[in-house]
């Protein structure tokens, strides 16, 4: 086909503008999460928590639970607790992984790990205490919204960071480490539950606020899973190819470690090809919602562009 100045211009304007479209979100999440959790007495434990939680990162998963709020007819404001507990949840997940215990990492999100500026005690303290906080906050400051899809999305974050989600996956994990013979089902298990747990649980809980159809959750759900795994491989790829500055913690980990990854067993471009091909599934799956979709669909494609 030959492409003409007007049908150029108007691709163009309906291009999807993800940077400015992740920056008003971000802004949103910033100021809800600062207002989420004001300091009192034991002031240690609530500095130690804010610290962690307010030191960036992208918050891709209140956006996607934002988004998909939107997207099937609810509002910013139904959904916007929840979008936090799901980043207290996540930002405990990474406190308790950078543990000496664990993957013992100094560098988080271009600051020192939690544990590195207040002790390894508090920063236990602190991922336990924003855990269970996550729960408390969605229950007590989500409005307009009746109880049973409150209850759900309650269930549905438990189960994505207990032994069936977050927990499993790293409990595998730590099991694989110094394993040269990992297979891809075992390596797929840990990050299923490890990364994709809580993508899936970010994409469906803002879906399940607003009261979306059975139809559309399966659709989301499918799109969380497939954009989960992509974001492990490209997560893995990062490791190789990026630099400590552009990851804000310690490139070239897995490979020191000796950590069987994506490119460990695909090799890099092997890697590329998978994570394009599950962010076209991932697209794919969200035709029916057809222009509505544009901001989810701009995401998935940011999942493999990404240099961070
Ligand atoms: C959940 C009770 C409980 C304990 C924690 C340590 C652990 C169990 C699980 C590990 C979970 C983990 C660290 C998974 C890795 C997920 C991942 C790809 C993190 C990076 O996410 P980004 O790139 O980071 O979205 P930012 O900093 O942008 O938010």
């Amino acid at each position: 086909m030959v492409m003409t100045d007007d049908l150029r211009a108007s691709q163009r304007e309906f291009q999807f503008d993800l940077k400015t479209y992740l920056a008003d979100r971000q802004a949103q999440v910033e100021a809800a999460l600062d207002r989420s959790l004001p300091v009192v007495y034991p002031e240690k434990i609530y500095d130690a928590m804010r610290y962690s939680l307010l030191a960036g990162g992208k918050r891709l998963r209140p956006i996607l639970c934002l988004t998909t709020c939107e997207l099937t007819g609810g509002t910013i404001e139904m959904a916007m607790p929840t979008a936090c507990a799901l980043e207290m949840i996540h930002t405990m997940s990474l406190i308790h992984d950078d543990l000496p215990a664990m993957d013992n990492d100094d560098y988080r999100r271009g600051k020192l790990t939690n544990h590195k500026v207040f002790g390894e005690d508090v920063a236990i303290l602190a991922g336990d205490g924003l855990l269970a906080y996550a729960f408390e906050h969605v229950a007590i400051e989500t409005q307009n919204v009746p109880a049973d899809r409150l209850l759900k999305v309650v269930a549905m974050l438990g189960r994505a960071v207990g032994a069936a989600g977050l927990v499993g996956g790293q409990v595998v994990d730590l099991d694989c480490e110094g394993k040269s013979d990992v297979s891809l089902d075992t390596l797929n298990f840990i990050h299923n539950h490890k990364t994709a747990a809580l993508l899936e649980a970010s994409v469906t809980s803002g879906a399940v606020l607003a009261g979306a159809p059975e139809e559309d959750l399966q659709r989301l759900l499918r799109y969380a899973k497939n954009i989960g795994l992509a974001f492990q491989i490209v997560d893995d790829i990062l490791d190789i190819t990026s630099t400590q500055e552009e990851l804000g913690k310690t490139a070239g980990k897995d490979l020191t470690a000796q950590k069987a990854t994506y490119p460990s067993i695909w090799g890099l471009e092997e890697s590329r090809r998978q994570a394009t091909c599950l962010v076209d599934d991932a697209k794919a799956e969200l035709a029916p919602f057809g222009d509505k979709a544009a901001a989810l669909v701009a995401i998935a494609d940011f999942i493999t562009a990404r240099t961070h």
